[in-house]
């Protein structure tokens, strides 16, 4: 899979749009960093005054997710109706047909793509069976709604 990007071959309009989208990260990732530092403060607070609120749990998330942005991890979400293209718009964002796309409905199940040395997918149930790594070719097969 190609995933890194030659940067150059984008035009000035692209590259500025990365770097506007790196700036809104930056920014979103700052907000992220402050409601975690205010929830903090709110917390010792609250444990001399009226009470904590148990919001602890959230402040590491929360910082988790921030530090993940700046370092441009996150996850983009490509959401729609039956049938209206993402597949065949991801396979075109990555330029490799990974997903199956087809007129009849076809995506089976919630998929996830991420970068690895090796084409791979790993299954992951949702009873208590332990994840399971199966072929690409397997996966479009098992994996696709027929029509
Ligand atoms: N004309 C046209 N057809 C498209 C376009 N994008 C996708 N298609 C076709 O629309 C059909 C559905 O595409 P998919 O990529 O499988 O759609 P999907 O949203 O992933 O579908 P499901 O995962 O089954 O919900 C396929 O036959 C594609 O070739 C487009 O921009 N224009
Ligand atoms: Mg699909």
């Amino acid at each position: 899979m190609s995933t890194f990007l030659d940067l150059t071959q984008l035009s000035a309009a692209s590259l500025a749009q990365l770097d506007q989208a790196q700036h809104a990260r930056q920014k979103a990732a700052n907000h992220l960093e402050a409601m975690a530092e205010n929830l903090s403060a709110a917390e010792m607070e609250g444990s001399t005054a009226s009470g904590q609120l148990s919001l602890t749990t959230q402040v590491e998330p929360l910082r988790g997710v921030a530090g993940n942005l700046q370092q441009g991890i996150f996850r983009l979400v490509v959401l729609g109706d039956l049938k209206r293209g993402k597949s065949t718009l991801l396979n075109a964002r990555l330029g490799e047909r990974l997903l199956p796309s087809d007129v009849n409905p076809c995506t089976a199940v919630l998929t996830v793509l991420k970068y690895g040395l090796q084409k791979q997918v790993t299954i992951h149930h949702l009873d208590d069976m332990p994840p399971e790594k199966i072929a690409l070719e397997d996966f479009k097969q098992i994996y696709t709604i027929g029509p």
